[in-house]
This record gives structure tokens, C-alpha cells and sequence, in this order.
């Protein structure tokens, strides 16, 4: 991610549409992890691995929006409720024969599952089109493989998830460049602490 937290985005003053999708963007060292695991899958499926400072986990891709929809994007960020979480990824699989190898969990966390959906709801009900296929939690790791990569990833890396992302990206020739439009935290009281 190119924008740290807490100092200025870096944002367009035209009027172009943005190319954004809501994610969970892993720090430093759980990136690192990833790609150590991205690189052993890759040498299993060839194809194109992706670069380290890439990888994340979509909750959301909207696609092209024009500034003042990226800014609804954002107020409707504010007002979701999510929990924070750990975030297992222990298994690696691929789609679209190959085109797709992906590492994620064996199960989805209910409080990631529970994201997506808020998130979904909140995005349908602002008139965003949303995907209609069920959320599959996953982080592509290498595209256009030739094989299929083994089912584990051993050691599974673990990912303590304490923020989601808006997420900006600008395709270019070596792939995706993308920003950070905005975070916003999750609350690591679970509902059971606020005794409701
Ligand atoms: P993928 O990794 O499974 O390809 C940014 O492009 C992110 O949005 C990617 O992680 C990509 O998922 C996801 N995404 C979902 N739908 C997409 C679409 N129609 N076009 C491009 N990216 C999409």
C-alpha cells in the first residue's frame, strides 16, 4: 500500500473515475510471510507471483467510480461495526484453471464473513453493484499458473486483522500500483466484552 496512515492521501483533483475495492491489506510482516508462501507455490505452478507490496484479501471491488461516489465509499465506510480477527491461511487452491492460485483459510472467520456482508448490504443499499457470487476469502498470490498447487501451506501464516481499506488501483505494464484512499478500524471488543 502506498499511504501510510495519518499522513495526507494522495488524491486526484480531476474528475476521472477511480479504479477502487475495499480490502484488508496485510502489514509488513504478515506480507512477508504471505510472499515466503507465495514464493514456494509459484515454484509448484509457475505463472506470474505476485509482488510482495500487492498482496491483500478483497472484501469488495466496485470498479470504476467517479470522486463523489469514492466519497460516499468513504462515509459509508465509517459507519460499518466490524470485529477485528485472526485470519488463518492455511490452504492454497486455484480457479479458472490456474488462472487464479490463491491462498485463504480452511474456514472463514464468522467476524470476516460478517464484514463482507455489512459491507455488501451497506454497498447495495447505496445503489453500488455488487458481486452476487458468495464472499470467498482469498489472497491471489500467483497468476496464470501451469500446475495445480499443493492443498496446505505449511506453515499456515497467521494474520491478525484489526482494519479494512478503500483501496485505489492504478494498472500499468508491470501490473496494479495501488493507493490507500482510506482505513478504518475494527473494534477488538467482542460483543460478549460490551455485555450485550
Ligand atoms: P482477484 O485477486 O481474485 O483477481 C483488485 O483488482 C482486486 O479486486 C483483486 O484482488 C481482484 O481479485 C478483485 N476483483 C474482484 N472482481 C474483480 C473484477 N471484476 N476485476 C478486477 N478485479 C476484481
Amino acid at each position: 500500500m502506498t499511504q501510510p496512515q495519518g499522513s495526507a492521501p494522495e488524491r486526484d483533483s480531476g474528475t476521472e473515475p477511480q479504479r477502487v475495492f475495499f480490502a484488508l491489506w496485510p502489514e509488513e510482516r504478515v506480507a512477508a510471510a504471505l510472499y515466503t508462501s507465495a514464493r514456494r507455490i509459484h515454484a509448484q505452478t509457475g505463472g506470474r507471483l505476485m509482488r510482495r507490496d500487492s498482496l491483500h484479501l478483497t472484501l469488495a471491488f466496485l470498479g470504476d467510480q467517479s470522486p463523489e461516489r469514492v466519497e460516499t465509499l468513504r462515509e459509508l465506510a465509517a459507519t460499518l461495526r466490524g470485529e477485528a480477527f485472526e485470519l488463518l491461511v492455511a490452504r492454497a487452491g486455484a480457479w479458472q484453471r490456474g488462472r487464479i492460485v490463491w491462498g485463504g483459510p480452511e474456514v472463514t472467520p464468522p467476524p470476516l464473513a460478517a464484514l463482507a456482508e455489512e459491507l455488501a448490504a451497506a454497498l447495495r443499499a447505496e445503489g453500488f453493484a455488487v458481486e452476487a457470487r458468495p464472499f470467498a476469502a482469498h489472497v491471489t498470490l500467483v497468476r496464470n499458473g501451469h500446475q495445480p498447487p499443493s492443498r496446505e501451506i505449511n506453515p499456515p501464516v497467521l494474520w491478525p486483522v484489526g482494519e479494512f481499506a478503500l483501496m485505489r488501483s492504478h494498472l500499468g505494464a508491470e501490473g496494479a500500483r495501488y493507493e490507500c484512499l482510506g482505513r478504518w478500524p475494527l473494534s477488538h471488543d467482542t460483543q460478549a466484552d460490551r455485555g450485550t
